[in-house]
């Protein structure tokens, strides 16, 4: 049986490797690369659900034939009430990880209270126009300063629950074992098994 296609519509290429590493087996992914699709997409919302369903709604306008993914991941810090949450790529202003990190460390610099998560939203709208949502969360702390050359984003400073290197100084065969995103994916994956069964 032919691999499901899906389309990712991201523009971060680090998720794009993330979820290329975790479902590149079980399905075909395309990029917007692939499909030609080189416009901003935008997340204007408040919820992480509705920044996903946006960006998976711009493709599948574009291209209905295809499934199409688009994911929101925001981090929550609880002594932040939830903060940066939909506001985790812009948190400082700049687009820049170091000072999204620096700016978050140094709200957090009085708070012994370091939980928090990474909530991944994914949306998946078929080629036959029904939409699904799937959704993975990583528990963990903030450190107070970062750690570690891998992965992306505020990698250097999370330390998921029951591990003691941050998703930065793990391998990435590791994050991807036990991440946010994995876990989303991994529902995906059993969602879409009623079509190819693996
Ligand atoms: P697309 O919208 O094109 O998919 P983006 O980078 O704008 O890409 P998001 O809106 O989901 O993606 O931004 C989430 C930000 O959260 C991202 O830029 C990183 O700074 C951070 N982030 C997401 N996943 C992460 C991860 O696994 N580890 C560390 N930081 C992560």
């Amino acid at each position: 049986m032919p691999l499901i296609e899906l389309l990712f519509a991201t523009h971060n290429t680090h998720k794009l490797r993330e979820v290329s590493a975790i479902i590149g087996t079980r399905f075909r992914l395309l990029t917007l690369g692939d499909v030609g699709f080189d416009e901003e997409i935008p997340e204007p919302h408040p919820t992480l659900h509705e920044n996903a369903l946006e960006k998976a709604q711009v493709l599948h306008r574009l291209f209905p034939h295809l499934n199409v993914i688009a994911e929101d991941t925001g981090l929550e810090v609880a002594a932040l009430n939830g903060a940066p949450g939909v506001m985790t790529a812009r948190y400082a202003g700049t687009g820049l990880a170091q000072d999204n990190m620096r700016l978050l460390l140094q709200n957090l610099q009085s708070s012994t209270n370091r939980a928090a998560q990474f909530r991944t939203v994914l949306a998946l709208i078929e080629n036959k126009g029904q939409t699904h949502y799937f959704e993975g969360i990583a528990q963990g702390t903030i450190r107070t300063e970062p750690s570690g050359a891998g992965g992306f984003g505020y990698d250097p400073i999370f330390e998921p629950k029951g591990y003691r290197q941050t998703f930065a100084e793990m391998p990435d065969t590791l994050k991807n074992s036990i991440s946010h995103r994995y876990k989303a994916l991994q529902q995906l994956s059993d969602f879409l098994q009623q079509y190819s069964p693996i």
